[in-house]
């Protein structure tokens, strides 16, 4: 690798032994799926804020583009630079400091490259509880959290990542930094940068650190795991749950059939319950701020008036937190069962609830016209209305093939779906590369202009992750 002027300028801000060139960038370009492998110049792996501000300048002034990275556990493409081999890899995943806990105005004040499941533990242990949850806590950073807006499995109570944070520190385009870390709850102060960065993708800048909030602990939690024969029921159900448990209710996940099939199949020793008798399971979770018997008394009323009224065909309730555990992880081993099905489509969207059964029913059917034997493997939030509706080759086909011939084609069917349905083509994943040019088909032409404007604005030499978003 030639050791260009660049190079030897990053070697002097963060040290050689963190420039890394060649081989040792392998891990850092190819993306979570292993769909795309992209090339780099360098990864730079910088130790502090001052560090990414630095990089950031000389970069700047070689007009080379960076591409800021976490855990590289995105969805969309969106963290891996492209094959040129040109651009600098930036990964924050050193910045690992907890700069600050403040308990009275309940929030905790972390470096971008804090990794979400040691977050959740330090807040734990502070006597609090971090609420953002999803399968890839244990590699994905809390930096990459709020530059992707990511949701999860608690937002039905908790909201996005954007509503659990109340401050960033962000390095912008020519390097300058940005403190905004006060964990102010009220600030009319102007236009709200923070959420103009919260889910730019890396576009607008560099988020290098966030003060982020904490919640009381709940005095007990309980998951229930119930069979349920039609989307209606499971949305009549959600209604339901929302009005015998109203804000007690942290989770409430939908798996079809084929979806548990796949974690059956892969991982038989995680004893999928009730699936093959039933087309839909749900998995509902309370949390109570008085007792666990408290809490065991609204679920079986809440249960029991759902299966006088055929919502639900059958249930239990875990007995324990080993229990629940298993249950939830049944759940978050869908995209691993899918991944290891083979190379897959994926479509990550929402819609209003109301509108997700006559959704699926018409898109299951326009896609078993087009590719006969397709798998419809539909599973995610539908607390929020996020469905990930995605789809696998045929049962013994070619994987590979079906996405080369048939990516595209089931694009067009699912959104043109979500589309007439009022929905949007990205719930929680973002945009990235994978969805960068369908996004113009689906986002109005003003609110595309004043995307552009923002971007040229806060970047305008397109050096933070070029090609993505937009
Ligand atoms: P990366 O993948 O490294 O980066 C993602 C994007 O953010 C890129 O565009 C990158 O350039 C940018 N970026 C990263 N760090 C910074 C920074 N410090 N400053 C500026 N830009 C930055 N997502 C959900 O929303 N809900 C889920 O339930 C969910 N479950 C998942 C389960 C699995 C098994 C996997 C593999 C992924 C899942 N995801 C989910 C997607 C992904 O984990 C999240 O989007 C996560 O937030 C990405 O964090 P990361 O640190 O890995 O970011
Ligand atoms: C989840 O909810 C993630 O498990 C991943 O958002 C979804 O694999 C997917 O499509
Ligand atoms: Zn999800």
């Amino acid at each position: 690798m030639m050791q260009t002027p660049l190079i030897a300028a990053l070697q002097r801000i963060v040290g050689e032994a963190h420039v890394l060139l060649g081989d040792a960038t392998a891990q850092y370009v190819t993306d979570w799926r292993q769909r795309t492998h992209g090339q780099a110049l360098c990864v730079v792996r910088p130790g502090s804020t001052e560090e990414v501000s630095q990089v950031v300048k000389v970069c700047a002034q070689a007009g080379v583009s960076i591409v800021p990275q976490g855990g590289n556990t995105g969805l969309v493409e969106g963290s891996i630079p492209q094959d040129t081999g040109q651009q600098v890899l930036l990964s924050l995943r050193r910045m690992q400091a907890v700069r600050a806990i403040d308990a009275h105005n309940m929030t905790i004040t972390v470096d971008a490259g804090v990794v979400l499941q040691s977050l959740q533990k330090q807040v734990d242990e502070a006597g609090f509880l971090f609420p953002l949850s999803l399968g890839a806590e244990g590699s994905c950073t809390i930096g990459g959290n709020l530059a992707t807006n990511a949701g999860g499995t608690q937002v039905v109570r908790y909201g996005n990542t954007r509503d659990l944070c109340l401050g960033l520190e962000v390095v912008t385009a020519d390097g300058q930094v940005w403190e905004g870390l006060q964990g102010l709850r009220k600030d009319n102060t102007g236009y709200d940068l923070r959420n103009l960065f919260i889910g730019s993708e890396g576009t607008l800048g560099i988020i290098t650190a966030a003060t982020m909030r904490m919640y009381p602990k709940p005095a007990a939690q309980l998951t229930a795991w119930t069979a349920v024969p039609t989307l209606e029921a499971a949305s009549a159900l959600l209604a339901l749950a929302h009005q015998h448990l109203a804000s007690a209710l942290t989770g409430f996940e939908v798996m079809n059939q084929q979806a548990l099939a796949l974690v059956d199949s892969h991982y038989p020793h995680l004893r999928v319950p009730m699936w093959q008798d039933s087309p839909f399971c749900v998995l509902l979770e309370a949390s109570d701020s008085e007792s666990e018997s408290h809490a065991r008394t609204l679920f079986e009323r809440l249960l029991e008036e759902a299966m006088e009224q055929e919502m639900v065909a059958d249930a239990i309730i875990a007995e324990n937190l080993k229990q629940a555990h298993d249950l939830w992880h049944i759940r978050e081993s869908i995209t691993l069962a899918q991944a290891a099905e083979g190379v897959n489509v994926k479509h990550d969207i929402s819609l209003p609830v109301s509108r997700i059964p006559a959704f699926v029913e018409e898109t299951d059917e326009a896609l078993r016209a087009l590719v006969p034997g397709i798998r419809l493997v539909n599973f995610g939030h539908l607390g929020d209305g996020n469905l990930h509706y995605n789809t696998q080759a045929p049962e013994g086909g070619d994987a590979a093939a079906f996405v080369a011939q048939f990516e595209g084609a089931i694009g067009d069917v699912v959104y043109q779906a979500v589309l007439r349905h009022g929905g949007s083509i990205s719930a929680e994943h973002g945009i990235g590369t994978l969805k960068r040019d369908k996004l113009p088909h689906y986002k109005s032409p003003v609110a595309l202009q004043l995307m552009h404007r923002i971007k040229a604005a806060l970047d305008p030499d397109n050096l933070l992750n070029p090609g993505r978003v937009l």
